[in-house]
């Protein structure tokens, strides 16, 4: 087992990691930017590194200060949480080539998993059902046009480097294509230096349904379940939770048969998440692999009884699975609660917390690092808590989260809970009844 992790990462999942590395008895080696230096990771880890000023390009995402940070301190493993550089292939080799285990993917299943239309090429070829759509990349204009007429309107026009919906068209008829098109590439070339295409029939309300896998360094994978994240506000994911209220223990059993099939193709090895659309008829669609810890990591924790942080690095440490799928016993829910005003278009809103008062009881988990005082840095994500509640029903689930954030009190700064307040409250949530278009229509104010 490793002696010392270093966490290259701030906030929330810092702590979180700490944590489980302290029951673990790993020492924790700390970076942290000096925007950073009254936060909780660096209070409560064994070391402190400070690794540069404020910007992340300076500081969380320095890979020659973060690898200069673990030679010093001696860290034998790099755990680099969510965000920064958790899907970065060059910094898992440069950790390789420093002979720090990377508690994450190695740079070829970074790469792989990182280009969508190979990504998906590779779950075709495994026997994982994926969206009907073009064989790979599109040559260019002409081929795009022939090919979207065959799939047959309306199509999803995406970018190869896409995700979180950048470089993605929805096109409704042909004489729309070109300027889709242009728009898509120019968009992709400017975000991530790569402009090819692909295309998909576009699926029409569907839900974002996840399954979380783990897979150890013996080719063996496992699943852990599913999670609900359709409540998204432009590609950011405000509310989850497991089991997905439209999931049937059929569409559970077949969701994470081929998210193994999927995991053993590529010989995944540690926790991941394999991302599905899933439509009305209950057809589900492979959509992305997530080859990192998620943010939300926790609810999955609380419905099988697993920490998700240990599991990670014991199979990082080449201790093999158990081999048992996991299906859940209860519900969990998890909302995030970001330093945002959900009543001026969610405008970030950092600032001192003057007044802090958490809520408690029994089934409500907050993995959070602020504390009455702290002041949140503009620099950074603008989630300061995870609210993670849970109960032997939705029904429970539901009345407790209301409660919980009702307690929930931060003063000082605007923040998404009457949002959540709000949701707990909407007959359509209650029911389980909503899809990705959900919050399109959502309006805090009625
Ligand atoms: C789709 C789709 C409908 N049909 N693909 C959004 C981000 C990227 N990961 C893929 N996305 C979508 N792909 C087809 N063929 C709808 C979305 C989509 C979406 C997916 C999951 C959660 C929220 C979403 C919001 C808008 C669009």
């Amino acid at each position: 087992m490793f002696k010392k992790i270093l966490i290259a990462n701030r906030g929330e999942i810092a702590l979180r990691i700490i944590r489980t590395c302290k029951e673990m008895g790993i020492s924790t080696v700390a970076v942290y930017s000096t925007a950073d230096k009254d936060s909780l990771h660096v209070k409560f880890a064994d070391e402190a590194v400070c690794i540069g000023p404020p910007p992340s390009p300076k500081s969380y995402l320095s890979m020659p200060n973060i690898i200069a940070a673990a030679e010093i301190t001696n860290a034998d493993a790099i755990h680099p949480g969510y965000g920064f550089l958790s899907e970065n292939a060059i910094f898992s080799g440069m950790c390789k080539d420093h002979g720090i285990k990377f508690i994450g993917a190695s740079a070829e299943m970074i790469d792989g998993m990182g280009d969508k239309a190979n990504a998906k090429a590779t779950m075709i070829a495994a026997g994982v059902p994926c969206v009907p759509g073009s064989e790979g990349l599109l040559k260019d204009l002409k081929d795009g046009h022939k090919v979207a007429k065959k799939i047959g309107y309306p199509v999803m026009l995406k970018a190869t480097a896409g995700g979180g919906g950048r470089g993605m068209r929805l096109i409704w008829k042909d004489e729309d294509f070109e300027d889709a098109w242009h728009s898509a590439r120019q968009e992709s070339k400017a975000a991530f230096g790569n402009d090819a295409m692909y295309l998909e029939k576009f699926v029409e309300e569907p839900r974002h349904i996840e399954i979380q896998i783990v897979g150890d360094q013996y080719g063996k994978v496992c699943h852990l379940s599913e999670r609900d994240c359709s409540i998204q506000r432009r590609h950011q994911k405000l509310l989850e939770e497991a089991p997905s209220p439209f999931a049937d223990d059929d569409l559970r059993k077949r969701m994470g048969d081929a998210a193994i099939k999927a995991g053993e193709a590529i010989n995944y090895e540690g926790v991941g998440t394999v991302e599905f659309l899933v439509d009305k008829h209950k057809n589900f669609f492979f959509m992305e692999m997530n080859v990192r810890i998620q943010v939300e990591h926790p609810v999955t924790e609380e419905v099988i009884n697993f920490d998700l942080i240990k599991e990670q690095i014991k199979v990082a440490a080449g201790i093999p699975i158990s081999g048992k799928n996991y299906f859940p016993s209860k519900h969990s829910m998890e909302c995030r609660i970001n330093a945002e005003d959900p009543f001026n278009d969610y405008r970030p809103n950092p600032g001192k917390i003057e007044v802090l008062h958490k809520p408690g009881g029994h089934g409500v988990r907050i993995d959070s690092h602020i504390y009455a005082g702290y002041t949140i840095p503009p620099h950074y994500d603008s989630m300061i808590a995870k609210l993670i509640v849970s109960a032997q029903t939705r029904e429970e689930c539901i009345v407790k989260m209301e409660r919980a954030l009702s307690e929930f009190t931060i003063e000082g700064i605007k923040t998404t809970i009457p949002l959540h307040l709000k949701l707990m409250k909407d007959p359509e949530f209650r029911a389980g009844n909503f899809t990705t278009k959900f919050m399109e229509t959502f309006d805090i104010n009625k």
